[in-house]
C-alpha cells in the first residue's frame, strides 16, 4: 500500500494463523440506484444478525477527494461515474478484511467533497462484511470477493423523491440543483453503469427496506452459510467472544 490513503493493517497478526483459525468472513454486496434503500436493507440485515460480528463498508467512503481545480467546477463533476471512486483502495480494503485483518477506512465529507486528512474509521475483522454502494458490482475483482450479491430495486420516481428530500433536508441543497444534477449525471450513470450491473445480483429485492420477507430469507441464508463455516470465532480485536449459535 502506498501512502496514508490506503487501508492499513492494524492487527499484529492474522487471526487465521493458528490451527483453530476461523473461516474467512462472509462478504455480502448490496447495490442499487441512489436512494433505493440500500442503507435500510443493510441496517435490517445487521439488526437481525445480532449474534454475529457484522461490519458495514460503504463505497461512499472511497470517493476520491476533489482537487482545487475540480472544486471550482463542482457542478460539472460526475459523482455517479465509476472513476469518482478509488476502486483499488476499496479492493485492498475488502481483501484485507477477508483475510482477517483490520483496516482503516477513509472518512469522506459530502459537503466539502474531501476526505478527512487525519481521521479514519477502524473496521475490524468480522464474521460478515457488508459492502454497500451504487457501483459495488461494477468492478469484476470486487464482485469476485462477494459470497452473496443483493440488488435493491426501487422505482425511479420513488428514488428521485427520496433523493430530493435527502439532499434538501440533510445536505442543504435546493430542489432545482438536485433535479439538474439528477438529469445530468445521476440518471445517465444509473442507466449506463448501475442498471447493467444488476445482472450480477444473486437476489433482487423489490421495494427495498419495505420488503421484510426478502430480508428474512436473506438472513436465513446467511445463518445457514455461517453454520457451515463453523460455530466459534475469536478475533483478536473483538471485545466479545462469539459463542455457539443455534437456528
Ligand atoms: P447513495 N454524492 C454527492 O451528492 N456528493 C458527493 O460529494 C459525493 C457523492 C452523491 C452521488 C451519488 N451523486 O448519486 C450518491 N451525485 O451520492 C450516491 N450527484 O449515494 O447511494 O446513498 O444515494
Ligand atoms: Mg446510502
Amino acid at each position: 500500500f502506498s501512502g496514508f490513503h490506503s487501508p492499513t493493517a492494524t492487527a499484529s497478526s492474522s487471526p487465521f494463523s493458528d490451527a483453530n483459525a476461523p473461516n474467512p468472513p462472509f462478504v455480502i454486496g448490496v447495490s442499487g440506484g441512489t436512494a433505493s434503500g440500500k442503507t435500510t436493507v443493510c441496517d435490517m440485515i445487521i439488526q437481525q444478525l445480532h449474534d454475529h460480528r457484522v461490519v458495514l463498508v460503504n463505497q461512499d467512503s472511497f470517493y476520491r477527494g476533489l482537487t482545487a481545480e475540480e472544486l471550482k467546477r463542482v457542478h460539472e463533476y460526475n459523482f455517479d461515474h465509476p472513476d469518482a471512486f478509488d476502486t483499488e483502495q476499496l479492493l485492498d480494503c475488502v481483501l484485507m478484511l477477508k483475510s482477517g485483518q483490520s483496516v482503516q477506512v477513509p472518512i469522506y465529507d459530502f459537503k466539502h467533497h474531501q476526505r478527512s486528512s487525519d481521521s479514519f474509521r477502524q473496521v475490524n475483522a468480522s464474521d460478515v462484511i457488508i459492502l454497500e454502494g451504487i457501483l459495488v458490482f461494477h468492478d469484476q475483482r470486487v464482485r469476485n470477493l462477494m459470497n452473496m450479491k443483493i440488488f435493491v430495486d426501487t422505482d425511479a420516481d420513488v428514488r428521485l423523491s427520496r433523493r430530493i428530500k435527502r439532499d434538501t433536508v440533510d445536505r442543504g441543497r435546493d430542489v432545482s440543483s438536485v433535479l439538474e444534477q439528477y438529469a445530468k449525471f445521476v440518471k445517465p450513470a444509473f442507466d449506463d453503469f448501475v442498471l447493467p450491473s444488476k445482472k450480477y445480483a444473486d437476489v433482487i429485492i423489490p421495494r427495498g427496506g419495505d420488503n421484510h420477507v426478502a430480508i428474512d430469507l436473506i438472513v436465513q441464508h446467511i445463518y445457514t452459510k455461517l453454520g457451515q463455516h463453523g460455530i466459534c470465532k475469536i478475533y483478536p480485536n473483538a471485545n466479545v467472544i462469539q459463542s455457539t449459535f443455534q437456528i
